[in-house]
């Protein structure tokens, strides 16, 4: 996990792309991936906006434990951040996006009344770290799909506003920001969940850290699901096997193929085929 690093060059085209479009922008959505609601953020964020106001969506709330993301959410708006979650999936984001965007730009609408200035749409952009739906978000904004959306970190590349189902402008490419692996565990979350490319990272490692995560956390997961009874305590090599035998990931000679549970199980915790998990709780994380 070592190898993985903030790219200094990296990060500044993203800042300065950023920057760019701020003075035309009313508010920035910044989307967060509400299982890791810390680890899917970008610290300087804050920095580079330099005031704006900022909406933090908790969005993929569909995959993540309901419970604690009530807990962040509370957390959030108690700290004097402003936060919704989201379903970009399926949920009409649109009302609730808007409806938070008004209570929070009522101030600047009342001074731009007070000048004299016509009432017009607010303006806003959409920055993430990659694969956190910047992209479904807005097309679901839009109503339609204007932006190509797909699964793999790194799909959006270029930026204009483009209508949303209301009276909002929304820049129609992200801004996308790199997240800061400021401790292995941080690094650890994104891989879990898929944020980071799969060729970087020590996958057999990315799994056991999930099924650590698990047998803590949400103890009857894997039972549920592979018919395996493990505790903390159970040898991770025999959780491999038991879960190679549960789904028959064998190699030709009949052994069992790591490769293949390693890869299944990340699927399915990618996938919420394990069930809602959230894996960063409040009382882990000083926000
Ligand atoms: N379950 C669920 N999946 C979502 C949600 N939002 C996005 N996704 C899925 O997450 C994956 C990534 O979504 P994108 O919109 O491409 O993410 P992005 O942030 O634009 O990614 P990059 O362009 O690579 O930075 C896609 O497979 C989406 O279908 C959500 O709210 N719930
Ligand atoms: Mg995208």
């Amino acid at each position: 996990m070592k190898q993985i690093q903030w790219f200094p060059g990296h990060m500044q085209k993203a800042r300065r792309q950023i920057e760019e479009k701020l003075p035309v922008i009313d508010i920035v959505y910044e989307i967060r991936d509400a299982r890791i609601p810390e680890s899917s953020r970008n610290p300087l964020l804050m920095e580079i906006v330099k005031g704006k106001p900022i909406l933090v969506i908790l969005n993929k709330s569909d995959l993540a434990d309901p419970m604690k993301t009530k807990e962040w959410i509370q957390k959030y708006e108690q700290s004097g951040m402003h936060c919704i979650e989201l379903n970009s999936l399926t949920g009409n984001v649109f009302s609730q996006v808007n409806q938070k965007t008004q209570i929070i730009l009522q101030g600047l609408k009342e001074k731009e009344e007070k000048k004299g200035m016509t009432a017009r749409p607010f303006r806003a952009m959409v920055i993430g770290i990659p694969n956190v739906g910047k992209s479904q978000f807005i097309n679901n904004m839009a109503g339609k799909n204007k932006v190509k959306t797909g699964n793999l970190p790194g799909v959006t590349k270029t930026q204009s506003f483009i209508k949303t189902k209301g009276d909002l402008l929304l820049l129609d490419n992200p801004g996308v920001l790199w997240p800061k692996f400021e401790d292995e565990s941080i690094g650890f979350h994104l891989a879990l969940l898929g944020s980071i490319k799969d060729d970087i990272l020590p996958l057999d490692e990315v799994a056991i850290f999930g099924i650590r995560y698990l047998l803590n956390h949400y103890p009857n997961r894997l039972k549920e699901r592979y018919g395996i009874d493990a505790d903390i305590e159970t040898p991770i090599l025999e959780i491999f096997d038991q879960i190679g035998i549960n789904r028959g990931c064998r190699l030709s000679g009949g052994d069992i193929d790591y490769d293949r549970v390693i890869n299944l199980f990340l699927y399915d915790i990618r996938n919420s085929k394990l069930g809602r998990i959230t894996i960063e709780s409040i009382e882990d994380v000083s926000v």
